[in-house]
């Protein structure tokens, strides 16, 4: 068994992606604790070649590498899904291609809260940790979001959107099975129903710097995001949302 899954949705990454396996694969090669660990790497209907720089890399032993096609563009919440419902790990960590939170933030989010929480990487909590900000649009349309999200779905949250969270893996896998969001707004959905099932959400300052080029449309996405959490108030108001399916007991206790 895995120690640890990391799962990367990539939607046109073939020039950010290689450099950021390299850099992962070297980061978990200096981490024993962690292995043997796979990397997941979810293509969702590049057109660039994605896939096959992903799948061009070298791994060496300890780590597996799993490349995930979609045909179609789906979303990253489609992506997340697919990359979660094919790990294995105890852990999974949800990474993003830029490597926008450098990979040795890993050991922050894993010392934060107990294994069986939901450790959520943050820029709202500690600013001085963001080394390159957004530009402001993107900051103001981030903050926002998360002020809706605090307000009609999960208070206490500062931040939900960025691209690095580690997840128990069998409540990763259980909340990927039942998540409906194909968009952005599948963060949202996936801490609102663990913090419904029970799991704490520990909420942790980590390092993070703006990169240019994002595959973030800010109307239609803007749009798309609104539109799922409203849809997500509105199930949960009318008590439709899954309830928690039987857990295993955490694989491993190893890790913490
Ligand atoms: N699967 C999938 N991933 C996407 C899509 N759009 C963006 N991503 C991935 O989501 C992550 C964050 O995207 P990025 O463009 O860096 O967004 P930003 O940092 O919020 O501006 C990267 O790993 C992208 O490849 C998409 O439509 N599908
Ligand atoms: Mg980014």
């Amino acid at each position: 068994m895995a120690r640890l899954s990391v799962v990367i949705p990539a939607f046109n990454e073939a020039e950010r992606l290689p450099p950021t396996l390299q850099e992962i694969i070297r980061y978990l090669g200096a981490m024993p604790e962690w292995l043997p660990a796979e990397l997941i790497v979810v293509d969702d209907g590049s057109l660039d070649g994605t896939a096959e720089a992903a799948a061009a890399i070298e791994v060496p032993g300890g780590l597996a590498r799993a490349v995930i096609r979609h045909p179609r563009n789906r979303g990253k919440g489609a992506a997340v899904r697919s990359g979660f419902l094919e790990s294995h790990g105890a852990q999974i960590l949800l990474c993003d291609a830029d490597l926008a939170s450098p990979i040795d933030q890993l050991a922050v989010l894993a010392a934060s809260g107990a294994r069986d929480a939901v450790r959520i990487g943050s820029r709202a909590l500690d600013r001085s940790l963001i080394a390159i900000r957004q530009p402001s649009y993107r900051d103001l349309m981030g903050r926002t979001f998360n002020l809706a999200v605090r307000a009609l779905l999960l208070p206490g949250i500062h931040d939900t959107q960025c691209g690095f969270k580690l997840f128990p893996g069998h409540l990763g896998r259980a909340l990927a099975a039942a998540q409906r969001i194909d968009g952005f707004a599948f963060d949202v959905e996936l801490l609102f129903l663990a913090r419904r099932w029970g799991a704490p959400l520990v909420e942790v300052p980590v390092c993070w710097r703006h990169i240019e080029a994002s595959r973030v449309r800010p109307i239609k996405h803007s749009a798309q995001m609104l539109r799922d959490l409203t849809w997500l108030r509105l199930r949960a108001a009318a008590g439709t949302l899954p309830p928690a399916p039987p857990l295993p007991q955490p694989e491993g206790r190893d890790r913490g």
